[in-house]
């Protein structure tokens, strides 16, 4: 049996949630609350040590990292719709976008949206209690993330990663203009993994992310939302991801 732990489908926690309804896999669905940092709690740290989603338990088998695990539910269930393509060099170009989502994209893109949204959670809490919440977190380098978003990040960290963001932007365009998904001619892995960050920047970057300057791109997020595995991903979103997906589309 494969269960899913994630925040619901956003940022890394999207990319093996798509991956298992592209796969149309029976699995169960553990949504974690964010806002009640439901992942740092002890019962979510004995299933992973670092306190972050995603996770699969399959089978008392856990995997972690967000990437890992797509290539985990590829291996394990290579069936129909293949999401590598079947030859060397196009796995190659698949794997050189997946590392660079998860090196470079996604964090740019992430230290952004915790200092517009993260920044905001706790800056409400008394310092004591902010302390006994980090105390919790395992990772000290997200210990330090915590603590910046809530004092707020320095001009020049957010102006450094608006201009990676834009530079990501005219990169994944350039790619897209070539052909219609990154790895070629094939949908994969590559393009569930960076749309998972791509997703919902017309809304969250729109001067970057946008029909004029980014057609290709644009029209690549589009036709990832109108994938039947896609839609029937988002209609399963519990409420509360409902209501924040609102939220920000009218940031
Ligand atoms: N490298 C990990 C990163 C996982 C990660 O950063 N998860 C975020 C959600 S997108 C998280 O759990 N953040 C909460 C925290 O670190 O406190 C992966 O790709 O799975």
């Amino acid at each position: 049996m494969l269960t899913l732990y994630s925040f619901g489908p956003g940022a890394n926690s999207l990319k093996p949630l798509l991956t298992l309804y592209e796969k149309g896999l029976d699995f169960t669905s553990r949504f974690l609350n964010p806002a009640t940092f439901e992942h740092h709690s002890d019962w979510f740290k004995q299933i992973n040590p670092n306190g972050q989603v995603p996770v699969l338990d399959d089978d008392g088998k856990i995997i972690t990292e967000s990437t890992v695990i797509c290539e985990y539910l590829e291996d394990e269930f290579p069936g129909e719709p293949s999401l590598r393509p079947a030859d060397s060099y196009g796995r190659a170009q698949m794997r050189v976008w997946t590392k660079w989502v998860d090196e470079y994209f996604c964090w740019c893109v992430s230290t952004i949206g915790w200092h517009r949204m993260v920044g905001g959670m706790v800056r409400n809490l008394g310092d004591e209690e902010f302390e006994k919440m980090v105390e919790r977190i395992p990772l000290k380098e997200q210990q330090v993330k915590w603590r910046r978003a809530r004092e707020g990040f320095a001009k020049e960290i957010l102006d450094e990663e608006m201009r990676k963001i834009a530079y990501s932007v005219k990169k994944l365009e350039a790619r897209l203009a070539l052909s219609p998904w990154l790895a070629g001619d094939q949908y994969t892995l590559a393009d569930i993994c960076n749309f998972a960050i791509a997703n919902g920047m017309e809304n969250g970057f729109a001067d970057l992310v946008n029909e004029a300057d980014t057609p290709h791109l644009v029209a690549w997020i589009r036709r990832i939302n109108a994938r039947p595995a896609c839609r029937q991903m988002f209609a399963k979103q519990p409420s509360e991801w409902a209501d924040r997906r609102r939220a920000s589309a009218t940031r």
